[in-house]
């Protein structure tokens, strides 16, 4: 958020006032002007619309230097932003339209009595998202992938080794995975090494698997491949990955698995080898479902 507060002049009421009347005598009607460019606006949340610039950020109206106050500091920006229709010559980082107190698109005469009723008003703190620019996409926000509701966290923490699974050094170590119950994971690479999770569960009946992910990084999730499909015996690996998918960051994708016999399955998730490094703790989620089905 660009909140700049700069050149700070203290005016009295009284000169406040005689510059609005000044003013008053002189100025044209401001116009709100053509619509403004769209583009990325990514909120706290994770989440992102395509808006304006105004749309996304949070302005406190009145405050027009941007320091989340609205006090005498203020004046002289109004009394500035009434000499500048439609914001053409506006000089400040801290937005024009930020002297619209009545709430019309344009700051005018009209927005004068709105704008001294609020001084002395302190500005509630804001939720607003951080604009990326006139044409950006989503795809371009900051990936912050946020744990679903009733998650549990690996036991793994990050920068550990504790389920490698058949890739442990020493004895084999799953971690087991229950079927709608997302874990919410870490994983780290650091350009030569990568974390692997493996994830272990066991069916008692003929099942079709579903495993969806979302990570902070461009992530790999598979169903590790035993000949005998359930053997549950590292030895009994065929070396290959079926389903599996390759994804980049923040984008959700499920795999679903073929009709298989009851038995031992190991779900697989660490960082693709794409980026340089994925620094701890770069985060996931993946939720399993289960379903019976008929070979
Ligand atoms: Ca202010
Ligand atoms: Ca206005
Ligand atoms: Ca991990
Ligand atoms: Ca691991």
């Amino acid at each position: 958020m660009n909140r700049n507060p700069s050149q700070r002049r203290r005016y009295g009421m009284i000169s406040l006032t005689a510059s609005l009347l000044g003013l008053a005598l002189f100025l044209p009607t401001a116009d709100a002007g053509d619509r403004d460019p769209v583009g990325a606006c990514c909120f706290p949340d994770g989440t992102c619309e395509i808006l304006t610039e105004l749309e996304c950020i949070d302005l406190c109206y009145g405050d027009l230097n941007c320091d989340w106050m609205i006090d005498f500091e203020d004046i002289n920006f109004f009394v500035e932003a009434l000499q500048c229709p439609g914001g053409v010559g506006w000089p400040h980082d801290c937005l024009w339209i930020t002297g619209d107190c009545d709430g019309d698109g344009a700051v005018t005469f009209d927005d004068i009595n709105p704008f001294v009723e609020r001084l002395g008003w302190v500005c509630p703190p804001g939720l607003g998202g951080e604009w990326l620019g006139p044409g950006t996409t989503c795809g371009l926000c900051p990936c912050d992938v946020l744990c679903p509701p009733g998650s549990v966290p690996e036991q793994e923490l990050c920068g550990e080794d504790t389920n490698a699974g058949c890739g442990s050094v020493g004895p084999n170590a799953f971690e087991p995975i229950y079927a709608d119950v997302p874990i919410c994971g870490t994983a780290w690479y650091d350009g030569m090494l990568r974390d692997t999770d493996w994830y272990e569960i066991t069916v008692a009946e003929n099942t079709e698997f579903t495993l969806t992910v979302q990570a902070e990084f461009p992530v790999l999730i598979a169903l590790v491949e035993t000949d005998p499909p359930g053997s549950g015996d590292c030895w009994d690996m065929t070396g290959y990955l079926d389903p599996y998918a390759n994804v980049g960051a923040c984008e959700i994708v499920t795999i679903v698995s073929d009709c298989l016999p009851a038995g031992t399955y190991w779900f697989w998730v660490g960082p693709q080898f794409v980026e340089d490094t994925v620094d701890c703790p770069a985060e996931y989620w993946i939720e399993l479902t289960t379903t019976p089905c008929a070979p």
